[in-house]
């Protein structure tokens, strides 16, 4: 009978084995090695060799252990696999780092070996893409530049003629006035000569003195009617639009068309404008045409009718058309689709295609009227007019509140700088 007193102590026994993780050369224990298990049990990780006495008596026993070869054998396949992720992800940092050396020398580019025609290499400057960046940037302004100065030379010959024509015309004027002079002058003499002749003389002189006269008052009345409407001023304002246009001048003329479903209110809009007062109109057919004057503009503004059988005409209003202002009924809830759908195809004409649209919601005085916020939803304004130059103001041409905004609206997208004071 064996007593735990003859055991040997297992803890002699069960003494780890030295690291061998680089070189598993040895599947099985070496022969002095009395540990044949291992212990799985959680607490015995530390030191989980066992030997078969120790898994009887000693501190592993009852534990649960498997074989000491399988286990190593597992332990040298995961290592195996983990090794295999190793080298799968030094791969990929080794991939990757070499990607971000090809990047940089992408980016700064530089000097490369490269092959001529005949298998001869030489040494090449290869732009890098920072430098072909920098190289569509200059090309960008310089062709920027360009435009500008072809605008610039536009721009100077419109004011060059401008003076030439305007030179012209004062030249025509200082002539006539001289030749006024001198026919006054003559006529003065004249009288005077006539003042210190005889009596006979004088009298026969009276048919001619008359003559003279008269045309003296009719020079004069010619010569106060042109004072009058002409201001002698050596301003020459200057404007410029958006697309560098210059525009000389006091006032700047902008040709606007309004349209819109019948009923409306483009020409409630118009008269309101115009007169500043609410008129109650008819059904346009055919066309109303004002100039309103607001601020240093001159807007002339066309407004067609809107009644179904007349809207093939509206093409005949667009050419040269700087802003479009389409008028929608804003409490007509069950019309706003036809609106849409007028509005959708007035987009695709070629000749409005630069035209700035202004969008009246009109008559927002009316109780449930639907709302700039909610028309703009309705419409899909966003999407319908991507691309261009637009805005939708609220409205109410009965009390013309909302209008000025919408021009003061389309001034500011046509004037880039000068005389007018729009802002
Ligand atoms: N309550 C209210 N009524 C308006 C407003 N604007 C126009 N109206 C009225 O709407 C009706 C139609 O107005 P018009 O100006 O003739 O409409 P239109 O767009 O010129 O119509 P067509 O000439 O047929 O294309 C008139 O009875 C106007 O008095 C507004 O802001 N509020
Ligand atoms: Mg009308």
């Amino acid at each position: 009978m064996r007593t735990r007193a003859t055991q040997p102590p297992c803890t002699a026994l069960c003494v780890p084995p030295t690291c061998v993780l680089s070189a598993p050369s040895s599947p099985t224990p070496p022969a002095h090695w009395p540990n044949t298990f291992v212990c799985l049990e959680e607490a015995c990780q530390s030191g989980p060799l066992m030997c078969c006495v120790c898994k009887e008596y000693g501190k592993h026993q009852g534990h649960k252990h498997a074989v000491l070869e399988t286990e190593a054998n597992q332990i040298r396949a995961s290592i195996l696999d983990m090794a295999h992720c190793i080298r799968t992800f030094t791969e990929e940092v080794s991939e990757y780092s070499r990607k971000l050396v090809g990047i940089v020398q992408q980016i700064e580019g530089g000097e490369q070996i490269v092959e001529d025609g005949v298998g001869m290499a030489h040494t090449e400057h290869v732009p890098g893409t920072a430098e072909s960046a920098r190289s569509c940037v200059r090309a960008y302004f310089a062709d920027l530049h360009e435009t500008l100065c072809r605008q610039e030379e536009m721009a100077l010959s419109v004011v060059d003629a401008h003076v030439r024509e305007r030179l012209i015309w004062l030249r025509q004027q200082q002539e006539d006035m001289t030749i006024l002079l001198s026919q006054v002058s003559t006529a003065c003499l004249h009288c005077e000569k006539t003042l210190q002749q005889d009596d006979c003389r004088v009298v026969l002189a009276k048919q001619e003195i008359n003559c003279l006269l008269e045309t003296l008052q009719k020079q004069q009345h010619q010569f106060t009617e042109l004072a009058d409407h002409i201001q002698l001023d050596a301003g020459i304002p200057v404007t410029f639009t958006k697309d560098n246009r210059v525009h000389i001048g006091p006032k700047m003329e902008i040709r606007v068309v309004t349209l819109g479903l019948d009923g409306a209110g483009k020409t409630t809009i118009l008269f309101k404008l115009k007169q500043d007062e609410f008129m109650q109109p008819i059904p346009t057919i055919g066309f109303n045409v004002e100039t309103v004057e607001y601020k240093n503009l001159k807007f002339t503004i066309w407004d067609v009718g809107g009644k179904h059988k007349l809207r093939p005409l509206w093409k005949h209003y667009y050419l040269n058309t700087q802003a479009v202002v389409f008028v929608i009924d804003s409490c007509h809830r069950d019309r706003l689709m036809e609106a849409h759908s007028e509005l959708a195809k007035l987009l695709t004409e070629k000749e409005l295609r630069d035209a700035l649209l202004l969008i009246f919601a009109n008559k927002q005085d009316v109780p449930g009227a639907v709302s700039v916020e909610e028309m703009t939803e309705l419409l899909s304004l966003h999407k319908l007019c991507c691309g261009r130059s637009w805005h939708i103001q609220g409205c109410d041409a009965r009390s013309g509140m909302g209008l000025h905004e919408g021009l003061d609206w389309l001034s500011r997208q046509l004037v880039a700088a000068g005389v007018l004071d729009v802002a």
